[in-house]
């Protein structure tokens, strides 16, 4: 009897585990269904690659036709695009970081086009004042939700950023997904978002009203939402502002690298992603860095004797370098990945021929949409 009872029993707990792994969105279109089970299934392979702005500019370059810094340094494009939205709202045709959005989803259309990833942030401005995402005006989170003074204001620049969603389509027509990582670094308060500029649950109602009204009153199924933070000491204090499972896929932090210190990086690192790989295992939720990055980087070991250190032992989805702006007005310099001539070329280049390193080669094989 007992052997009988078995194989049924592993059947229908297959059936059921499989029929259960659908990401927060019910609806979502089959590509993106994909590529929600494909990036749980690839964490046991090794760690994606991505880079933000990756095909836009680089550090001495921009607009350049198939160009990347990661790929002149590797000869691989990485595996994941981050790209952002700040000014969609504002109808600009160019970002607020000079990327203009007819551009950038042309450069979405292309890292999808070869089996790449695509993740969007949003730096939208501030909806009380007016003035920017770091504007932390009190009052603005709770301004935005039903019943506050700028929330059909916000309803208004949701309908922009869904019909730039549902505008990024794939050669047979499908819609192209991408990970969508709205209110990050919430446990900071330089964003109004922030966690000095609103409560718990006014953050909380914001993320839920923001996927309720992209999902089910613009009908947008091609998003998987990553709840991401900054640094972060303790599983309580990550989760203080978490929406609830049903409106998360992913669930990252952003890391930077501000002292020469590496040790404390590597051990600052392992501890968070220890904990946010943990989190997630509860919540079956895929963990990801949703940013990182060390200025200029100017260790030129540092991709495989800090970088790779702190996440290597780790069971993650993917790490987001920063954006390779170089020069900036006001004297500013930012640059998170190395390009042609920087002292840690080399060193990424093994960091590359890491197999556990997964980059737009890795990625294509995978075939994560199908
Ligand atoms: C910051 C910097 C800024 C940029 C912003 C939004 O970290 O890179 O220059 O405008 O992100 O992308």
């Amino acid at each position: 009897m007992r052997l009988l009872c078995l194989p049924f029993f592993f059947c229908v707990f297959c059936t059921h585990t499989y029929s259960q792994d659908f990401p927060s969105d019910k609806n979502a279109t089959k590509e993106t269904i994909h590529l929600y089970r494909n990036l749980k299934r690839i964490i046991n392979k090794g760690i994606l690659f991505g880079h933000q702005d990756d095909l836009a500019y680089g550090v001495t370059w921009k607009y350049e036709k198939g160009r990347s810094d990661v790929k002149d340094v590797a000869g691989d494009y990485p595996a994941v695009y981050g790209w952002e939205l700040g000014r969609l709202e504002s109808d600009h045709p160019v970002n607020l970081d000079s990327v203009p959005f007819d551009k950038m989803k042309q450069f979405i259309k292309d890292g999808y086009n070869r089996g790449g990833i695509i993740t969007i942030s949003w730096h939208l401005n501030n909806p009380l004042t007016g003035k920017t995402a770091w504007d932390p005006a009190p009052g603005t989170v709770a301004s935005i939700l039903p019943g506050g003074n700028k929330n059909e204001l916000y309803k208004s620049w949701l309908d922009k950023v869904a019909a730039f969603f549902l505008s990024l389509k794939g050669k047979s027509g499908e819609l192209i997904p991408v990970i969508f990582r709205p209110f990050h670094e919430l446990n900071g308060s330089w964003f109004w978002w922030g966690k000095n500029h609103c409560t718990p649950d006014e953050l909380k109602k914001a993320y839920q009203f923001t996927v309720t009204y992209l999902r089910d009153h613009k009908n947008v199924h091609n998003l998987l939402y990553a709840f991401n933070t900054d640094r972060f000491t303790s599983g309580e204090e990550f989760l203080e502002r978490y929406p609830g499972n049903e409106w998360v896929d992913i669930i990252g932090f952003d890391i930077y690298q501000r002292s020469n210190d590496n040790a404390a990086f590597i051990g600052d690192i392992d501890r968070m992603l220890t904990m946010l790989e943990k989190i997630a295992a509860q919540k079956s939720k895929i963990p990801a860095l949703t940013e990182f990055g060390y200025n200029s980087i100017p260790d030129s070991n540092w991709w495989t004797q800090t970088f790779w250190k702190g996440i290597g032992n780790h069971h993650i989805s993917f790490v987001l370098g920063w954006r390779n702006a170089g020069g900036k007005a006001g004297g500013n310099f930012e640059c998170y990945v190395p390009y042609k001539g920087h002292a840690s070329e080399k060193d990424f280049v093994e960091f590359y021929k890491n197999e556990r390193t997964l980059f737009e080669k890795d990625i294509a094989k995978e075939k994560v949409y199908q």
